[in-house]
């Protein structure tokens, strides 16, 4: 087996929307096993705790909620994700979907630094394609892949070093796409598969073409996993629910894929909100997915052809 040093970061952070409860994530992460479940796949696993988000001396913006925290925390994420990286495998315990801003753009900086393209699979009902300028909520965990990926409209927040341009970017599971985030998405070059291709061709055909694009390319690839990816029914913690989601063997088929792949470098897991949990089962899930990224068999085969 390979094995790995998993750095597990704790990111308190609730500042990407006005619905409160992430803050919790991290802690639920370790009341769930996290850690344990990992190191029992053979890895090495260090919880650096909760990362802080840097002080920012910026006024509050009339409509994006909670602007200058959020740029503070991107700031103090975007150099973790980076050390991290250096020396392991970080996985960023959320905390919700804005905290992507600094992990994905650290992330960047780290692959620029080793000289391979950065890739970036997200699994989200949502595009999170908003820009500062098109958001009607003014929630910024609505912006983080319009953020990364370098369009206009975002600065507030720090410079890029290494934007990721959208062909790189890989969305499965969307089923909430906001008029805007559709026609800027449309212009551009992100592989996209809707729960309504998922239903028709499967869920391991558009993986497999993207992934096949990250090797291509030699890259490296994120996962952003969030939430609402999943169905509300086995997922109901996430303050942003959308009914169709994809079902537990989908999920899990997804992060086997995916550690059969060796590519994956990084990991977020966001917009848990424990506060919204049953018994903890969401948090138990989205445990049991990380374990099958790293590893973990749930079922070992035992097909015969008859
Ligand atoms: N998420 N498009 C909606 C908005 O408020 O901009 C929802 C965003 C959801 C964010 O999935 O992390
Ligand atoms: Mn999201
Ligand atoms: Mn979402
Ligand atoms: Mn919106």
């Amino acid at each position: 087996m390979d094995r790995k040093h998993l750095i597990l970061v704790g990111v308190p952070m609730d500042a990407g929307k006005r619905r409160q409860g992430c803050r919790m994530g991290p802690d639920a992460y370790r009341v769930a096993g996290l850690a344990k479940a990992l190191a029992d796949l053979g890895h090495s696993v260090t919880d650096m705790g909760n990362v802080q988000p840097d002080p920012v001396d910026l006024p509050e913006h009339d409509h994006l909620f909670a602007l200058p925290e959020c740029v503070g925390w991107t700031r103090a994420l975007a150099r973790t994700a980076r050390d991290a990286a250096a020396t392991g495998v970080p996985i960023f315990m959320g905390g919700d979907h804005a905290l992507s801003m600094g992990t994905v753009s650290g992330m960047a900086a780290h692959a620029q630094q080793i000289g391979r393209p950065l890739f970036v699979l997200w699994l989200d009902a949502h595009s999170d394609f908003h820009t500062p300028n098109s958001t009607g909520s003014g929630n910024l965990h609505g912006t983080p892949v319009a953020y990364f990926t370098g369009q206009p409209g975002f600065d507030a927040f720090p410079a890029l070093a290494a934007p990721v341009s959208t062909d790189r970017v890989g969305m499965i599971g969307l089923r909430s796409v906001d008029p805007a985030e559709r026609a800027a998405l449309e212009k551009d070059r992100a592989m996209l598969a809707d729960m309504r291709s998922i239903d028709e061709h499967g869920i391991k055909a558009p993986l497999m073409a993207f992934l096949d694009r990250v090797r291509a390319a030699n890259g490296i690839l994120h996962v952003s996993l969030d939430v609402d990816f999943l169905d509300p029914a086995i997922a109901p913690a996430v303050g942003t629910t959308v009914p169709g989601g994809a079902t537990e063997r989908e999920a899990h088929l997804v992060m086997e894929l995916l550690h059969e792949s060796g590519l994956v470098c990084s990991l977020d897991l966001v917009e848990l909100n424990p506060f919204l949990d049953e018994r903890g089962r969401t948090a138990k899930l989205m445990v049991d997915l990380a374990a099958s990224l790293l590893g973990r068999r749930i079922f070992d085969r035992i097909t015969r052809s008859f």
